[in-house]
């Protein structure tokens, strides 16, 4: 363990709860003493029919039950759009769903997609990119969804390494998709307004329009069958060393899902559920799609940019009931003012989440405040898949405390030999190894997986936190450079190689600096190759280079030139003498620091 940070003031106040409080979890430590995933099974199809495929579980079986017409999702985006001059507000029951994705699934089927092909997403946040997903599903081959914001440099990155044959996606992104470079992308298709001129790509590339291909595909398509261990969704996520990684599910992780959205989120049958992530990470994926959909509920979407007064409509106009979200949402609300959350009515809210980052108790305060609910912390990660450490509906908790582990798993805090420590000891936050949606893989590397799990039976998260003496965990901090900015995942040696491609800079080093809206905000420290003098403007084109190369969220928010980027002997950026002159404070044992 390199180090600890505390974002959360430890605090002694508790959120407690009505005794006889209406909860799909009732007893959390009695449950926690008895149960066994494998009583979940039978909540899907396949315990009796031994047909597998997340599709018919989320929207088939929903379909072919009294939840037919039953709205699965609202989409909402009042902004004008191509080819939506209006905005969009649309609504698609489960059926719809399913005789959507199954003319999509025909439509993959003419591209020559088959079972286990990866098939990547790259779209804003539409019906046509819920719609594809589960296509893709339907044909049992594995989704990439890549978070609409993404620039070439990242882009290339994750379609190179999952080696995907087809991509989805809109005309103002595909000048960032590099053809040339990505030898087994042979297929695309393009979501856009009709009669939308067709661009020009490379003869070896062929390209469809959805508009046209899905009027023409036919809406009758049996998903294709699959086994629990094939795979689910592949995610990239950031480390904090190389570039990112493929994060492979598998189709059982539908039963952490099913169980989490049950018993965290709570989801009840005549929920309106409002998950404000977007499918290009993983929360958009597990609780945007995978929990509420084979928990058959209606789910909302929002698209477009965030925007203060529309999230308050969003949860006023489909009289929202159960609100997922993350801090840095929480705290750009908290910082528009009282007055929106006034102007509107939030009184259909019954139950919050929160996940991505610590929810500082000022922020938790806020929304239980103007909302009348507290929000509920989840902690997990990418690689886990779903919900791991939580607080509970049915349980009172303390503020500024992540939670206790979802039952049926086994979270807590372990020393660098992988041996439990005492109650308030900083340790490495662990999860017993084996439950179902933990990864399946790192696409094509072995050897990041078992780093995971290097501590033999236990997850390593990376993430470091201390358990008190009443079980609850507390987040502490990550153990290693990882940057979480706003909710997203972002790995420094990726912004470093973004930022070296600049003609300016000679070396680069960055850190994740502590920032009161964002959790962390990106900073870099540069040395500048001769002939270039510092400058603000420097530093202006600098950053905006790595937003056209890499993505917004990934760019740095700050810049400080320096000598030299300090080094280890070896070659490796010593962050944390970064973070030290960074916060002014001493560096600390240098001895290792190349000459
Ligand atoms: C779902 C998701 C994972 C990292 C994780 C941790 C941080 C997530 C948190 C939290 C404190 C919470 N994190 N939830 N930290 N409290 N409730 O966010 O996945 O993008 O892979 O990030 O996010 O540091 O290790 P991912």
């Amino acid at each position: 363990m390199k180090r600890a940070v505390s974002f959360v003031q430890k605090s002694s106040e508790w959120v407690r709860k009505p005794k006889h409080i209406d909860a799909n979890l009732k007893d959390y430590f009695k449950t926690y003493k008895t149960f066994r995933w494998k009583s979940v099974e039978k909540e899907f199809d396949w315990s009796r029919t031994k047909k597998v495929n997340i599709v018919h579980e989320m929207i088939d079986r929903h379909a072919a039950s009294t939840r037919k017409n039953k709205v699965a999702l609202f989409y909402w985006d009042p902004s004008p759009s191509a080819g939506y001059p209006q905005g969009r507000d649309e609504k698609y029951t489960f059926l719809d769903l399913k005789n959507e994705s199954s003319r999509f699934g025909n439509v993959l089927k003419k591209m020559g997609v088959r079972k286990g092909d990866r098939v990547a997403v790259f779209l804003p946040r539409t019906p046509e990119l819920y719609i594809s997903i589960l296509g893709i599903h339907r044909v049992g081959a594995i989704p990439v969804p890549l978070f609409e914001a993404f620039m070439e440099t990242a882009i290339e990155d994750r379609l190179s390494n999952s080696e995907a044959k087809a991509i989805i996606t809109a005309s103002q992104l595909l000048e960032r998709i590099p053809f040339s470079k990505l030898p087994c992308l042979k297929e695309v298709c393009l979501v856009g307004g009709d009669g939308e001129v067709m661009p020009s790509l490379p003869t070896s590339v062929r390209l469809i329009s959805y508009t046209e291909e899905m009027q023409k595909a036919s809406r009758e398509l049996e998903p294709v069958w699959l086994n629990l261990n094939d795979g689910l969704v592949i995610h990239y996520t950031s480390g904090s060393t190389g570039r990112s990684k493929g994060v492979l599910h598998r189709q059982y992780a539908m039963l952490g899902h099913y169980q989490t959205a049950k018993w965290a989120l709570d989801l009840r049958d005549d929920d309106v559920y409002w998950c404000t992530a977007d499918p290009g990470w993983v929360t958009g994926t597990s609780y945007g799609i995978y929990g509420p959909w084979t928990l058959g509920i209606s789910s909302v979407v929002l698209g477009g940019r965030f925007s203060a007064q529309q999230w308050y409509q969003t949860i006023e106009k489909y009289r929202v009931t159960v609100w997922y979200s993350a801090p840095t949402a929480f705290r750009m609300l908290m910082s528009k003012g009282e007055a929106l959350p006034k102007s509107c009515d939030l009184k259909s809210l019954r139950h919050i989440c929160s996940v991505g980052e610590p929810l500082n108790p000022e922020a938790l305060r806020w929304v239980w405040k103007v909302t009348g609910i507290p929000p509920h912390e989840t902690w997990w990660m990418t690689e886990t898949g779903m919900q791991i450490v939580c607080n509970y509906r049915s349980l009172d908790f303390k503020v500024g405390a992540t939670g206790r582990p979802f039952p049926g798993t086994y979270a807590t805090v372990v020393n660098d030999k992988g041996e439990e420590v005492p109650p308030n000891t900083l340790g490495n936050l662990v999860v017993k190894a084996g439950w179902p949606s933990m990864m399946k893989e790192i696409w094509g590397n072995k050897g990041k997986y078992n780093e995971y799990f290097r501590l033999k039976g236990w997850y390593l998260s990376g993430d470091t936190c201390y358990k008190d003496k009443e079980g609850f965990i507390w987040f502490a901090g990550r153990a290693d450079d990882v940057i979480k900015t706003a909710g997203e995942r972002v790995g420094p040696f990726e912004v470093e190689s973004a930022l070296v491609q600049h003609p300016a800079v000679a070396e680069a080093g960055v850190i994740g600096k502590p920032d009161e809206l964002r959790g962390q905000l990106i900073k870099a420290f540069i040395s500048l190759r001769s002939g270039f003098s510092p400058s603000e403007d420097l530093k202006k084109e600098i950053a905006e280079f790595v937003k056209k190369n890499m993505a917004a969220h990934a760019a740095p928010r700050e810049i400080e030139f320096c000598e030299r980027v300090p080094k280890t002997r070896s070659g490796k950026i010593m962050r944390r003498v970064l973070r030290a002159w960074d916060q002014g404070l001493p560096v600390g044992d240098i001895s290792t620091m190349e000459e």
